[in-house]
């Protein structure tokens, strides 16, 4: 065993809606191992700002514009990809949102537009880059999945629906092509601080932490939020050769939230 086990040098690494947040932390580790790196959004600002942010850490990332709902727009990015930089070595589905409103009230519309972005992305991401990783003869998926995954809560009937479906994909991918040495894991954040989780932690009026900040910290055994730089280890772990005999599994950052019942009031 050597740090090699670890190196991404010569590897192109795909991160999806890696502007900033999550996805820009790990593609940033991807690129200190030694990784091409290239991102995309669905907005021509946004990937100008993570150009930006990768310029400024020393990083040479190329940026695409690209939903990652239209698998037309997908083929053709992968081709770029391919044609600019490398065949798609490692790809991490990171792109995603979340619609904060109680079933109840959440026209299908929103709900769709959910699952289309969080799981049919990843799906169709995959699915454009996989033939190439069997031809030659391996690669590795990372879904970024979430705690949503495995538990519930009000309001994110949608998200809890496509991180929980994203959790089955992860496995039916490792399933489907783990023959080909294709590796598809899953890193499952804890509540990480991010412009995703802004609106849970703002200071309310009268200066005290949101409800919901305060509740996430004392449901934390680490008691604190997790930041996007927590997941740029267990990231790297799952996209080199040290993880070559790992599939289909859910790694969770979470501070130990998932394995916590709660303090006694
Ligand atoms: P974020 O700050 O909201 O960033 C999301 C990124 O995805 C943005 O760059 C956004 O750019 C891009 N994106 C959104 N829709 C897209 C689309 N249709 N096609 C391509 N790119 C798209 O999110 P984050 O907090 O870093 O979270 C990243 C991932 O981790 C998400 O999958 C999220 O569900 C998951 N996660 C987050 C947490 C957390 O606590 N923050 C915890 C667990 C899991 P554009 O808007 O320009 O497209
Ligand atoms: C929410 C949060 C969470 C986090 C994350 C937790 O509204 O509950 O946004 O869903 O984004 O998914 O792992």
């Amino acid at each position: 065993m050597t740090d090699e086990m670890f190196s991404l040098k010569g590897k192109t690494a795909w991160v999806t809606g890696a502007a900033y947040g999550i996805g820009y932390a790990i593609a940033k580790a991807y690129a200190l191992c030694g990784a091409k790196i290239v991102f995309n959004c669905s907005r021509q600002e946004t990937v100008d700002r993570g150009l930006k942010a990768y310029a400024e850490d020393g990083i040479d990332a190329k940026g695409y514009v690209c939903d990652v709902t239209d698998e037309q727009a997908v083929q053709e990015c992968v081709k770029r990809i391919t044609e600019e930089v490398g065949p798609v070595d490692i790809l991490v589905n990171n792109a995603g949102i979340i619609k904060r409103i109680p079933m109840t009230e959440m026209d299908a519309a929103d709900f769709r537009r959910v699952i289309d972005v969080d799981l049919t992305g990843a799906f169709i991401a995959s699915k454009a880059v996989i033939p190439s990783m069997i031809e030659r003869g391996g690669g590795k998926i990372i879904n970024i999945c979430s705690m949503m995954s495995e538990l519930g809560r009000e309001t994110v009937s949608a998200y809890a629906a496509a991180k929980g479906g994203l959790k089955m994909l992860t496995r039916n991918i490792a399933s489907e092509y783990g023959a080909y040495q294709i590796c598809c894991n899953g890193i499952g954040p804890g509540y990480i601080a991010t412009e995703q989780t802004a609106p849970l932690r703002e200071i309310q009026p009268d200066g005290s932490r949101h409800p919901f900040d305060r509740f996430i910290i004392s449901k934390t055994p680490a008691g604190r939020w997790g930041t996007p730089e927590d997941l740029m280890g267990p990231a790297v772990f799952l996209a080199s050769a040290a993880s070559d005999f790992i599939n289909g599994q859910i790694l969770y950052v979470d501070g130990g939230i998932l394995s916590y019942i709660g303090r006694q009031p």
